[in-house]
């Protein structure tokens, strides 16, 4: 088997080159000691605020699109003009519009944590952030394993990854998911992050054109959140994100919300709240029992199940 991926590839995002009166867009990669950082897609601009937002300056988060006015092409300064809406906001790293969550979990030392990629692919949908399943050390395990866990989880619905960067493989993929969109890495340590991170752009540093704060100053004092830029339009994170890995607060009926593989049979279900679990005529408890729906991950849907409604009882 190739190490192959599933997914549907967006269309990379045009730039706007200001057509519109509204300046360059552009989207913020790093704010520092006053300035702000953005991206245009080719470059990197030294902002300042206009006037009006400079007392909102705490607001602004890196992943924030803005349109820019260039003041001095040579010297790549320019003034941020306006800002777009967000689409959403992690708090840890704090990023704004973030698309899309590369979860990483190795197949071999360290076992998957299907618990722990149970958990995040809730935790990222609730922040309206796409989560992508990303299988490291791939060259660990037989070609009969690789081939099992990925129909398994591809069945789940979700787009399923096979790298390993041991041997250089399905980078080249990952790098066409990432195109055109802001990426945070999420998963336990060990599983080959910053593996990954290194394996698809080992010359971060001058891409991104912004003078990295450790020659500048001698040591790092505060840790700022910063985006790197890589090729084809994509924007990646420089800290994991989603490790906090507490459920939302929701409602109990909600939660099969975040299980797409649960929905083909709902409709089957009796009852409109029904939580897949006690309830006589479910079509997610028949699913389970004729295999369509895999028995271990409805087991701890049970499990997580329990937890949402014990701290649904807090409130
Ligand atoms: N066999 C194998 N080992 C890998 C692979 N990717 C990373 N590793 C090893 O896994 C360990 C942890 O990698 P690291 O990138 O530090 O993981 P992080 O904690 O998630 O950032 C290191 O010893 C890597 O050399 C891989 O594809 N195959
Ligand atoms: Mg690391
Ligand atoms: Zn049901």
């Amino acid at each position: 088997m190739k190490y192959m991926l599933i997914i549907g590839l967006s269309k990379e995002k045009k730039l706007d080159k200001g057509e519109n009166g509204l300046g360059q867009e552009g989207t913020i990669i790093k704010g520092y000691s006053g300035f702000y950082y953005v991206w245009d897609g080719n470059r990197t601009w030294e902002c300042k605020l206009r006037g009006k937002y400079r007392i909102k300056d705490q607001s602004f988060l890196p992943g924030d699109k803005v349109y820019i006015k260039v003041i001095d092409e040579g010297e790549s300064r320019a003034v941020i003009e306006s800002v777009k809406p967000r689409r959403n906001e992690l708090i840890r790293p704090p990023i704004s519009n973030v698309d899309q969550a590369i979860i990483i979990m190795a197949l071999k030392d360290p076992e998957p944590d299907l618990w722990l990629l149970d958990r995040l692919l809730i935790i990222t949908q609730a922040k309206l952030v796409e989560p992508i399943i990303c299988f490291n050390k791939a060259d660990l395990i037989t070609e009969k394993d690789r081939v099992n866990i990925v129909t398994k989880y591809n069945k789940i619905g979700f787009p399923v990854l096979l790298i390993s960067t041991k041997k250089e493989l399905g980078i080249e993929e990952l790098r066409k998911v990432l195109a055109g969109k802001i990426s945070v890495f999420a998963g336990p340590s060990g599983v080959g992050k910053s593996s990954i991170m290194n394996m698809l752009e080992p010359d971060l540093n001058r891409k991104t054109g912004v003078i990295s704060l450790k020659s500048a100053r001698g040591k790092h004092t505060t840790r700022h959140t910063e985006l790197l830029p890589l090729s084809e339009g994509a924007i990646v994170a420089d800290t994991p994100g989603f490790s906090q890995v507490f459920l939302p607060e929701m409602k109990r009926e909600e939660l099969s919300d975040y299980y797409q593989d649960f929905f083909p049979y709902r409709p089957e279900c009796k009852f409109n709240s029904c939580l897949h679990h006690h309830e006589p005529k479910c079509g997610v408890k028949e699913a389970v029992k004729t295999g369509l729906i895999d028995l271990e991950r409805y087991e701890r849907y049970i499990i997580l199940l329990g937890e949402v409604i014990a701290k649904e009882r807090r409130y």
